[in-house]
């Protein structure tokens, strides 16, 4: 009874120390993401977290924030350079108003498997590091969502087809694709999907299978037309200053841990692509290999957004392109 005691006290003295069981610099950190807990971005984060509190045995835990609960998916980037949060996910794309490099993978038909997906990360990656990094941010991770399709209510056979619809979006590449086919883009983040197609406010999007079957496409849409358009990613940055903090073993551990996240968070994106689709089909959307005339047409809008990307992006531009083609 008396050692028990004692124990207990021990242990209050620590906890109110902010040192439970005897770690002396015990951390916790806060990590906003954007999207639900089920979409597998999600899921390897969770472990990620995991792996980061064991190999540091509770040193660092890392409680995530999914669905843009604790910032919204906007104001993640700026929360994590200005020191709110230590670390956070966003979708790289969205910021290719900043910056042409951060928005290459979005792209329309410019690498639209993960092979050239990965190379263009290859090329693409010291760009983003130098970039952010003047930020005070440095990238731990990056994943990629499976290819990009088209989903509307209707059959599209021609980019004629798209005209006139109210097409959801996510960021400024996909808007301006979206208004060069002829088509209105109203930006909506994945956890108001439903809400925005069962209130009229958009009839169509682009997005992944993952995205399309997590939001039930099939209430409100009938089919799925695999364009395989793009390969978007998403990111995971720290605060520089908050990473340095960190004493060596604990840095470390959350190297490895992301190194992990990156190599698992690729196999299970390329997992996602046929047990996704495999649900949209279960489901009632029909599935629809698109018409050679409707990928000339798209192309066509995506050849003519790369030269404009081109003349944006200057010296990096020129060099993340010259990486990716050799
Ligand atoms: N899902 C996210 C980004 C790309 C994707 O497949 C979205 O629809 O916003």
């Amino acid at each position: 009874m008396r050692l028990l005691k004692s124990f207990g006290l021990v242990m209050t003295v620590c906890a109110a120390a902010g040192a439970p069981f005897g770690l002396a610099n015990a951390a916790t950190w806060d990590m906003p993401t954007p999207y639900p807990d089920k979409t597998f971005h999600t899921v390897n984060i969770n472990q990620f977290a995991k792996d980061v509190d064991q190999a540091t045995g509770g040193g660092l835990t890392i409680k995530v924030h999914s669905a843009g609960s604790l910032f919204k998916h906007k104001e993640i980037k700026s929360a994590v350079r200005s020191g709110q949060v230590p670390i956070g996910e966003f979708f790289l794309g969205l910021l290719a108003n900043e910056h042409p490099a951060f928005g290459i993978d979005t792209q329309p038909f410019l690498a639209t498997n993960y092979d050239d997906a990965a190379r263009l990360w290859s090329a693409q990656s010291p760009v983003v590091v130098k970039l952010l990094e003047k930020q005070g941010l440095q990238p731990l991770f990056s994943v990629p969502w499976p290819p990009q399709g088209l989903y509307t209510k209707k059959e599209i056979a021609s980019v004629e087809d798209l005209k006139g619809l109210k097409f959801r979006t996510y960021n400024p590449t996909l808007a301006q694709f979206v208004k060069l086919v002829g088509a209105a883009p109203t930006q909506v983040q994945v956890p108001d999907i439903p809400q925005a197609f069962s209130t009229g406010r958009v009839e169509a999007m682009i997005t992944s299978p993952s995205t399309g079957a997590n939001s039930k496409a099939w209430d409100f849409l009938s089919h799925y037309t695999d364009i395989q358009a793009w390969v978007p990613k998403n990111i995971v940055v720290v605060n520089k200053r908050a990473f340095r903090k960190l004493d060596a073993a604990t840095q470390k551990a959350v190297l490895q841990a992301a190194r992990a996240a990156e190599k698992r968070g690729w196999q299970m994106s390329r997992a996602e692509t046929a047990t996704k689709t495999a649900i949209l089909k279960d489901n009632g959307l029909k599935i629809v290999a698109p018409s050679s005339e409707l990928m000339k047409g798209l192309r066509a809008v995506g050849a003519a957004m790369l030269k404009d990307w081109q003349k944006s992006s200057a010296a990096e531009g020129a060099s993340i392109l010259s990486a990716y083609r050799k």
